[in-house]
């Protein structure tokens, strides 16, 4: 698919008002996107875990409008205006307007939440463009019955990546691929894509506890983050162990070779952080608790014998990653070896899950 199938025949029909209500969770990913390319597309693909807990719910109200020239709409967070997220809300439209022409005739309120606390450094970006990307195509589907199921989706995470990369690997599927490979049938620079074979049950509902270091303020967007790829002195080298994870990745994800899984998830991790500190300017993401939690999970790993490793998103908190089975060992190590490295002992336990989720359909 290009991207001019996403753009749809003028529309014939005009509905009065509605309402809908969807959820989208965030994602851990396991082979990361870091570097973009002009329009929001990758310079390496990636995949996640979809998780389940952590996640925004939205809801989109619309009224047919007069003038149809502007963009026009209220924004809520919690019930309460909010008026910080207009202009990321703005760009957002402003850059899907040619695939969903249909939106300057509609006032929107757009009324959002989120499951997780309020600035515990998990990014709520990719939720927050997920779950409005699937409200825009709930209008999408009154104005244009006929599409299908499948477009449905793939359109949703078309938009989503236009609002944040990483908002396109929270729509649909337990893990998401996003960005063309060779080895993954059907993958996109423009959308992400279920996984597409039979995944292990070692990782049936596998598991992520966030252990919330630092919940600070970013000292750096993920956008300048990715911006500094470009002329990086190991942009290229990088992209390529990228591909060459991911190829790895999808072959363990299928046999269920934990310790190879493990490796492949802490080493991209790391290389990330590698990433951000050879970048010009740099920058250090990492807390010395991160680094304290690393090395205890290390300590842990050897002496117990169970398949627990990290991974880390662009902050300092700590996803922890381990079987279902091993939950209740784990558990236990966490809450006596582990919550004093967090801020207020908080952590969040979460674990994979479908996707986005409609809730109300008036
Ligand atoms: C990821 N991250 O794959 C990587 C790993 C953070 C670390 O995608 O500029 O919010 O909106 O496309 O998606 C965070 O960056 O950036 C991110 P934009 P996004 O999850």
């Amino acid at each position: 698919m290009t991207q001019t199938d996403f753009i749809p025949k003028p529309v014939s029909k005009t509905i009065e008002s509605g309402t809908f209500t969807w959820s989208a969770p965030s994602n851990i990913a396991l082979v990361k996107y870091w570097g973009k390319k002009a329009h929001q597309i990758p310079a390496n693909p990636s995949v996640s875990f979809t998780l389940n807990a952590c996640k925004t719910i939205t809801s989109l109200s619309f009224q047919n409008k007069e003038n149809h020239n502007d963009f026009s709409f209220d924004l809520l967070f919690e019930g309460k205006p909010k008026e910080d997220f207009r202009p990321k809300i703005e760009k957002f439209l402003q850059r899907i307007e040619t695939y969903c022409p249909y939106l300057k005739q509609y006032h929107f309120t757009i009324d959002t939440q989120n499951t997780f606390p309020h600035s515990s450094g998990i990014a709520s970006s990719a939720s927050g463009m997920a779950a409005l990307a699937m409200n825009v195509m709930s209008l999408e589907k009154e104005l244009y019955p006929e599409i299908t199921d499948d477009y449905f989706y793939r359109k949703a995470s078309f938009l989503a990546r236009l609002g944040s990369g990483s908002a396109c690997r929270s729509i649909k599927g337990k893990v998401v691929v996003w960005g063309k490979h060779a080895d993954i049938a059907d993958s996109s620079d423009l959308f992400g894509v279920a996984f597409p074979a039979k995944i292990h049950p070692n990782f049936n509902n596998y598991q992520d506890t966030i252990l919330l270091v630092d919940k600070g303020e970013k000292q750096v967007s993920s956008t300048v983050g990715h911006d500094l790829m470009n002329g990086h002195a190991y942009a290229e080298a990088r992209f390529n162990q990228a591909q060459g994870n991911l190829s790895k990745l999808k072959n363990v994800l299928e046999n269920g070779d934990i310790q190879s899984f493990m490796q492949i998830v802490e080493s991209e991790a790391l290389t990330l952080h590698a990433m951000m500190m050879a970048s010009m300017p740099y920058f250090i993401l990492m807390k010395p608790n991160t680094l304290e939690i690393i090395n205890r999970i290390w300590e842990f790993r050897q002496q117990r014998n169970i398949p627990v490793c990290f991974t880390l998103d662009a902050g300092a908190n700590v996803h922890v990653l381990y079987p279902e089975s091993d939950k209740v060992e784990v558990l236990q190590f966490i809450q006596s070896e582990l919550l004093g490295y967090c801020q207020n002992q908080q952590y969040i336990c979460d674990e994979i899950g479908n996707g986005s989720l409609l809730i109300n359909n008036e």
